[in-house]
């Protein structure tokens, strides 16, 4: 049988590493996009005419029977939302509706149009928040800290209702932070390796950041789309935590990031704003990623490897007067 996916957030980091490597997988590759006031295809440029674009929002289910209507998947990959921590304090309600109950769209959408198919949600280490153990492993209870991560439980909570409720095939990806040179400008580990670089190009002269104690376990992008479908070609519906296993924290992401830019002293470039600090923060994650490497996952880059690859990247391109 045939292949057909349908990925929503195609235009996302993630939605792009996933398309790229389901298209080598000979995937025929549908991705869901919404209509914005300017072409925002920068991510999946270069492969787009492989991929059939299918314009719709994951908040109006209308949009989702066309799209599946359109493209009869056999895999779906939820990757759709409002992603950026920060924002889900000052847009709430939006946040709740895109990242938690467009799930709910979603497997109802699947449900009215009455298709097989297998799905995967992407869901979250920030559900895990103010951890209660560590490492946080596939039974770690939750205790989200933002309008994010519960929105995130949710989402998570439906797949499992609608998984034992109806027997779909609705599998979670308990994914802790992945980044890339495509990772969006405002999370962390790109706004540091941006802005070593501006700074070591002479281009800039500050780095404002918040809070730089809080640790976070950091892998890289494409090892966690690779283990989103390794997810779904699993016999049985199921979730699974992918996670590097290793923590570090902000600041030494930061000092990491000077040292491949040959800045040895960073202290007079980095300035602390309270307005990046959070109302409530996630202080440490650290995943326990066994249960994946089980079925055959294992991470290829590690973290010096990973800043390397972000900072040289940025460096790269602003040298040819690219992003600023
Ligand atoms: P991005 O923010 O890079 O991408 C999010 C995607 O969702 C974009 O394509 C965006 O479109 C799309 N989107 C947002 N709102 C809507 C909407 N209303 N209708 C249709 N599409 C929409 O996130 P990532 O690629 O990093 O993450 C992918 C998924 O994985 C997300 O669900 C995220 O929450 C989750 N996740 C990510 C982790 C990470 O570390 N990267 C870790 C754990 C989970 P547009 O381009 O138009 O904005
Ligand atoms: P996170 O990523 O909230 O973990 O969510 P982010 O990179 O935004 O923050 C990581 C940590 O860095 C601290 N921090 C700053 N963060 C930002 N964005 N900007 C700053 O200037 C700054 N200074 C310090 C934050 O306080 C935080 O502790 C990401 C997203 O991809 C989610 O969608 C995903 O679910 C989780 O990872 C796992």
């Amino acid at each position: 049988m045939s292949k057909i996916a349908l990925i929503t957030g195609i235009t996302g980091q993630d939605g792009s590493y996933l398309a790229e490597q389901l298209l080598d997988e000979d995937y025929e590759v549908y991705g869901l996009y919404r209509r914005s006031s300017l072409p925002h295809f920068e991510r999946i440029e270069e492969f787009k005419d492989k991929i059939k674009l299918i314009e719709g929002d994951i908040t109006d289910v209308g949009s989702l029977i066309r799209a599946l209507k359109e493209s009869e998947p056999t895999e779906i990959y939820n990757l759709a939302a409002q992603s950026f921590v920060g924002t889900s304090w000052t847009q709430p309600i939006n946040t709740m509706n895109t990242t938690g109950l467009s799930m709910l769209n979603l497997l109802e959408a699947i449900r009215l149009s009455d298709i097989e198919t297998r799905v995967l949600q992407a869901s979250s280490s920030e559900m895990f928040g103010k951890v209660v153990e560590t490492p946080q492993n596939e039974n770690t209870p939750f205790y989200p800290r933002s309008p994010y991560g519960v929105a995130k439980v949710a989402a998570y909570w439906i797949s499992v209702n609608y998984r034992e409720s109806y027997g779909m095939f609705i599998s979670n990806c308990i994914a802790f932070n992945h980044e890339s040179p495509r990772r969006g400008i405002e999370f962390v580990t790109r706004k540091i390796s941006n802005g070593v670089a501006n700074i070591a190009l002479g281009k800039s002269d500050r780095l404002e950041l918040g809070n730089l104690e809080s640790k976070r376990d950091w892998g890289y992008a494409p090892d966690y789309t690779r283990a989103m479908h390794l997810i779904l070609q699993q016999s049985k519906a199921d979730d699974y935590v992918a996670a590097t296993g290793e923590t570090h924290s902000v600041r030494e992401f930061l000092d990491r990031a000077f040292k491949v830019a040959g800045i040895d002293s960073w202290d007079k470039y980095v300035i602390i704003n309270q307005k990046y600090f959070r109302p409530a923060e996630v202080d440490l994650l650290t995943g326990d990623a066994s249960k994946l490497r089980n079925i055959g996952w294992k991470p290829s880059i590690s973290f010096d490897d990973l800043v390397k690859i972000m900072v040289d990247y940025d460096m790269q391109i602003l040298s040819k007067d690219g992003l600023e």
